[in-house]
């Protein structure tokens, strides 16, 4: 195949410092760039802001109102509203002048600049283009093709994270009532692995820390997350937590900028000097190493109370938990040397961290994907969680499990009822409410869900947002179950993959985003939203909308429910779509935690759901106690010329959504195509920094191939690489998953190199 010319790249050395003044004038540039001046300093003003709306970018808290900053966003927070707010239109005569083959051709990239989406518009089994359509006929046409098959669970309705509770909660009553539990989202292919563990070994499936805990923790270690590009606003948290005295420690195989340093803008020290250094070590760990360090530490810290009497707490330990004996046991029987070479870590540097961890009376761990992302990351994170148990680092302020959500309300969501495997407790309360029967039989998750139209048993996608194409695994395979699909409906501000890849009939439904005014016949409307701390608040967009045939998510939801299930339906969907109070007084009565939600929501900043392990140390687990885990390290063989991949974020993207090709900290920029490989491994492989390779990945059942990918020399382990997703998902095959969670195992693909052509 013939090469095609790579674009001009820069290559510098990685960043040790994330923000500062640069980061600024990114962010204005960008806005000023997508949605000009008067805009901009509308949004910008009141993002995060008590009366305005919540960032679409990131989950992480915001500070009490009055503690906020006057700009309470961040670089990554600004592209991620400039994307939305952009004054670029992808509107009828674009889709008139560019065939569905023509958009087929086009990058992730390309997509997204066509701007926002401003009317109905459906593509019809002969039909080369998008044409525009009514919304009546779109809800007609959607309900006609549920209603014609064998089974609802012939059909799938996909979630992303940033749908608002109102929303969502409409939406999951919506398609039980329609007869099916087919509910997968993005957190399938995100957090699940979280939810799986924590629910197992506390009772609940989310982290027990606020904000508020940062201030007092003594140490807090950052596992497997990039802050400095992803959450950034979690930044300014770790600085005060640093000058309060806490020690800060990154487990991370890059020396990701944000981990290291952190130069406030909106402090004089910030803009002016080197800022603040933030982890006091950082552990270069080989992808996959986690729970293998964990365990060892674990070991140590049993070992050490045993000299030390006190070193972990037994008060805790008899009262709160069980297992512990098991523990010991299996703890006292591992093979350290096994461990440690699994870490590819030196011996020295980990008990150098030990001490520290080992000394922690106000524990916190923060993790992200380059923990749940793995084939055992269940494990991973339930030895994690022993290390809090052995402290007795839960419901005890300044310490606990801080897992760090990627949506903004993709915790939210779950909450409100978005899963395939719903508890009996939620649906029985559904049923007393509504009066309307629940199903059972649990659905499908994401990956489930591209093997069933793979296999031929299902027929219909629904899209509530997201991009679900471009972020599942094996993109060929999913596009291939794709196309097979005899409906696929994409709800979404902007274009994507997800669209232009469809079933025979394709519909787009567009819809208001989170800087836009919500108005209805009741009245301008708000939505709320759950960020990673169970934190919930209101959200108020200020723009006017990008088009004045828009409908919110609420009024997308109810009016296919009008369609679908019809008028007289139990559920009064004509009221709900005109009036989210009433919306919210149904999850009041449905959802545990949301006593007086209207009244409370309405308090600026919100409130903070209850967490039982958090707040009483009540374990609402099988045996009503807080559970260690024995979980089981094996060693690795090792495959000459094989590597494990991992693929991640540039600072220039959200998730498929490609702002640009400046991943600024690393030094990379101009194109995405690149793998980042050690020193060594290039020179063991016979390659040079600069060479073009074929990635392949060495599953068993066939070659995978990503082509054209230029080597950077980069500080990784050895035997760890790194590229940038949603490119490499074409590697990743669709059974690649934790067993537990089925979250593909997106940081450790087994790879090798070929000397590549070019890419086409
Ligand atoms: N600007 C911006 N913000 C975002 C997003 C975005 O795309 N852009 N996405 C949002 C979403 S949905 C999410 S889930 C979050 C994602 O936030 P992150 O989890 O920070 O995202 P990734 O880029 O996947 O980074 C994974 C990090 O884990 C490290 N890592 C990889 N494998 C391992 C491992 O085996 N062990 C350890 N210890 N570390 C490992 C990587 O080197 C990298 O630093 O961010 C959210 N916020
Ligand atoms: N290889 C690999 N794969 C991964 C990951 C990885 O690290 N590596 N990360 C995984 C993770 S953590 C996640 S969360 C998933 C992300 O998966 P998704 O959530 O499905 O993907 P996004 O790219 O966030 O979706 C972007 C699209 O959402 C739509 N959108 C934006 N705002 C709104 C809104 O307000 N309403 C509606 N209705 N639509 C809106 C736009 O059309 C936009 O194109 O990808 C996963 N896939
Ligand atoms: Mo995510």
């Amino acid at each position: 195949m013939p090469g095609r010319r790579l674009p001009a790249m820069t290559i510098k050395p990685p960043k040790h410092a994330a923000a500062g003044v640069s980061a600024v004038a990114v962010s204005l540039k960008r806005s000023l760039e997508r949605m000009g001046p008067a805009r901009t300093l509308r949004t910008l003003r009141v993002i995060n802001q008590p009366e305005g709306f919540d960032c679409p970018g990131c989950a992480w808290p915001e500070a009490a109102p009055g503690a906020r900053h006057i700009i309470e966003f961040c670089e990554n927070g600004a592209k991620a509203v400039a994307e939305e707010a952009m004054s670029a239109r992808a509107d009828a005569a674009f889709f008139a002048k560019h065939s569905i083959a023509d958009l087929e051709g086009r990058s992730d990239h390309w997509l997204g600049e066509a701007g926002r989406l401003t009317t109905p518009m459906i593509k019809r089994p002969d039909d080369t283009h998008y044409r525009p359509t009514g919304w009546d006929d779109a809800f007609a046409e959607i309900a006609a093709q549920l209603v014609a098959l064998e089974h609802p669970d012939r059909s799938v309705f996909y979630t992303s994270g940033r749908t608002s509770n109102e929303a969502a909660y409409l939406y999951q009553l919506l398609v039980r009532s329609w007869g099916t539990n087919n509910l997968p989202d993005c957190s399938n292919m995100c957090h699940e692995a979280t939810g799986v563990a924590l629910s197992e070994a506390i009772g609940v499936g989310k982290g027990s820390v606020t904000l508020a805990d940062f201030d007092e923790a003594d140490v807090i270690l950052i596992v497997g997350q990039n802050p400095g590009t992803n959450h950034p606003r979690m930044l300014s948290t770790l600085e005060t937590a640093k000058q309060g005295g806490a020690a800060i420690i990154a487990i991370n195989p890059l020396p990701e900028a944000g981990l290291l340093r952190f130069k406030n803008p909106q402090k004089a020290r910030g803009v002016a000097g080197d800022g603040t250094k933030l982890a006091d070590l950082h552990l270069p760990i080989a992808l996959g190493g986690d729970q293998a360090l964990f365990q060892l530490w674990n070991r140590w810290l049993v070992a050490r109370d045993r000299e030390f009497p006190g070193t972990i707490e037994h008060d805790f330990i008899a009262r709160y938990t069980s297992g512990f004996d098991d523990l010991v046991q299996h703890l006292d029987s591992v093979d350290e040397s096994v461990l440690l070479e699994r870490t590819g870590l030196d011996g020295a540097e980990v008990r150098r961290a030990f001490d520290v961890v080992a000394s922690s009376k106000r524990l916190i761990i923060c993790w992200a994907m380059g923990i749940t992302q793995h084939v055992g990351a269940v494990s991973t994170i339930r030895e994690m969680t022993n290390l809090a148990l052995l402290g007795g680092h839960i419901g005890r302020y300044g310490a606990g499990l801080c897992p760090v959500r990627g949506h903004s309300n993709v915790q939210g969501d779950r909450t409100m009822g978005i899963w395939e495997r719903p508890g009996e407790t939620f649906l029985a309360a559904l049923e007393a409410e509504f009066g309307q029967p629940m199903p059972r039989e649990h659905g499908f998750d994401a990956v489930d869900a591209i093997r069933a139209f793979r296999d031929g048993r299902a027929d219909v996608m629904i899209g509530m947002g997201g991009n679900l194409l471009r972020a599942v695994s094996d993109t060929d395979v999913a596009e291939a179950a794709m196309r097979t699909a005899k409906l696929t409906v994409q709800v979404s501000t902007k274009l994507n993959r997800s669209h232009v890849v469809g079933g025979q009939t394709s519909i787009i439904l567009p819809t208001l985003g989170r800087t836009e005014i919500d108005a209805s016949p009741h009245g301008d409307q708000f939505v709320t939203v759950e960020d990673s701390m169970g934190l919930i608040h209101a959200s108020r967009g200020v723009l006017p909308p990008a088009s004045d045939d828009l409908r919110s998510e609420v009024a997308i939801v109810c009016d296919l429910a009008l369609a679908l299930l019809g008028a007289n339906h139990r559920v009064p969907w004509r009221t709900f779509r005109d009036d989210h109070d009433a919306v919210r007084d149904r999850i009041e009565a449905t959802v545990p935690g949301f006593d007086r939600f209207n009244e409370r929501v309405r308090v600026p900043g919100g409130f903070t759901l209850p967490h039982a392990a958090r707040d009483e140390r009540r374990f609402n687990t099988s045996d009503g106690l807080a559970q260690f885990a024995v979980t089981a390290v094996t060693a690795e063989p090792k495959v000459t010329g094989q590597l494990l991949l991992q693929t991640l974020r540039s600072h220039d993207q959200y998730n498929t959504t490609i702002y640009g090709f400046d991943d600024r900290y690393r030094g990379i920029s101009g194109d995405r195509h690149v793998i980042m490989m050690n020193t060594a491994d290039i020179a063991e492989l016979g390659f040079r920094d600069g060479d073009i390779v074929d990635i392949i990945s060495t599953f068993a059942d066939r070659e995978r191939r990503a082509r054209g990918y230029r080597i950077v020399d980069y500080p990784t382990p050895r035997g760890s690489a790194a590229a940038y997703y949603p490119e490499t998902n074409v590697l990743i095959a669709l059974d690649h998953r934790s067993a537990e969670a089925g979250t593909p195992a997106s940081k450790a693909v087994p790879i090798r190199l070929e000397a590549g052509a070019g890419r086409v």
